[in-house]
């Protein structure tokens, strides 16, 4: 009996194809963990992990009010580098964090050191915006100011919470009337609109009395497809609308319909007139005025003394009538300004502006 030698090599050839193939196999299996889309929606967290300290800069004083100065300085569209990089979905159409309607006082004082404390994720100029999903709107809230840092304080205190939760790519931007002279509510709105849009890209505007808090969070501070009249149900007027056209208070306009109505009137001095200017301009570039209902829009005010440099307009009544003659001549084709300083502070931009005489 003979024993027959083996012979391996006519297997050479299967195994060499067999190896070959599985090589090809892992390279593109491989390929496919490395580019998958899923893969890559995780780059940016993972670069913002590295990159972002979260430390806002140019820290130079310590009271909370004012941090950090961009006085001279000439701002790039995008001013965002500490936020969180754009996510791969956009948020949902109703945010999911809501409570619905809250309780707001104003009995204890706050501060702003609590506010900021209260509030980790708000980076310098008072912007947020939500990391896990992209915000539906870049929403500038404009508020008009001149002394009344208790009812800042309170503001803040209430809305940042409310619009983290309502998920808005927001900024605060104060607008600080310089000097005494008499208070121009329209113009500083104006000049907020103006100058939030050299900080950022934003579509909608906020504009907003320093003294008005919503009660309820559904009450969402963005835009809509007709301008938003956002203060509806105020405590002051017993819970409903003083008249239907109103406007005032807390409202809401994207750019579009900001600029279709050139804006807010200029030379509306003193108390009065001004919202119902903007509410004839409305009507006269055909659009209407959109609202919460008044349990949504149920909103709070501070009561406060009366405003000094504030005296109501006599000329108001006489101004309201002619808004149709007006409305092109006077507004943001016309906005004259000086502006004095622009200081990112911790929870806020503080534009202070001189906006003259009357
Ligand atoms: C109105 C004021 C508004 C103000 C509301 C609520 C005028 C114009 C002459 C009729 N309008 O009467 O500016 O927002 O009250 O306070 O005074």
């Amino acid at each position: 009996m003979t024993h027959s030698v083996r012979d391996f090599s006519v297997l050479s050839r299967p195994c060499s194809l067999v190896v070959f193939l599985s090589a090809v196999h892992l390279l593109v299996a491989l390929y496919y963990v490395l580019y998958s889309p899923e893969t890559l929606s995780f780059l940016p967290y993972f670069k913002e992990a590295f990159s972002n300290t979260g430390l806002p800069t140019n820290r130079s004083r310590n009271d909370g009010m004012f941090v950090t100065s961009a006085q001279s300085k000439e701002p790039s569209p995008d001013e965002t580098t500490s936020l969180p990089s754009a996510a791969p979905q956009s948020c949902p159409e109703t945010p999911p964090r809501l409570v619905g309607p809250h309780h707001v006082e104003f009995s204890n004082p706050v501060s702003l050191e609590l506010v900021r404390k209260e509030n980790p994720e708000i980076q310098e100029g008072g912007r947020w915006r939500p990391k896990d999903c992209t915000a539906r709107q870049k929403v500038a809230i404009i508020i008009p100011y001149r002394h009344r840092k208790t009812h800042l304080k309170y503001w803040l205190y209430y809305l940042h919470p409310i619009l983290q939760r309502q998920q808005l790519d927001y900024g605060v931007y104060v607008v600080n009337q310089y000097g005494e002279t008499t208070f121009n509510r329209a113009k500083l709105m104006n000049v907020g609109f103006t100058e939030a849009l050299k900080q950022y890209d934003y579509d909608c505007f906020v504009f907003s009395d320093v003294d008005i808090v919503p009660a309820d969070d559904r009450n969402l501070y963005k835009c809509y497809n007709q301008p938003r009249h956002l203060s509806v149900a105020l405590d002051k007027f017993g819970f409903r609308l003083p008249y239907e056209r109103i406007f005032g208070g807390a409202s809401a306009m994207n750019k579009e319909q900001f600029t279709k109505i050139n804006g807010y009137p200029n030379n509306y001095w003193g108390w009065g007139g001004e919202d119902d200017d903007v509410s004839n301009r409305l009507s006269i570039r055909g659009l209407s005025i959109s609202r919460p209902d008044s349990i949504i829009g149920r909103c709070r005010m501070i009561t406060h003394t009366e405003d000094t440099n504030n005296a109501p307009n006599p000329k108001r009544f006489d101004q309201i009538k002619h808004t149709r003659e007006t409305i092109d001549r006077d507004g943001l084709s016309s906005l004259q300004y000086r502006l004095v300083s622009v200081e990112k502070c911790p929870l806020y931009t503080n534009v202070t502006v001189d906006v003259g005489t009357p």
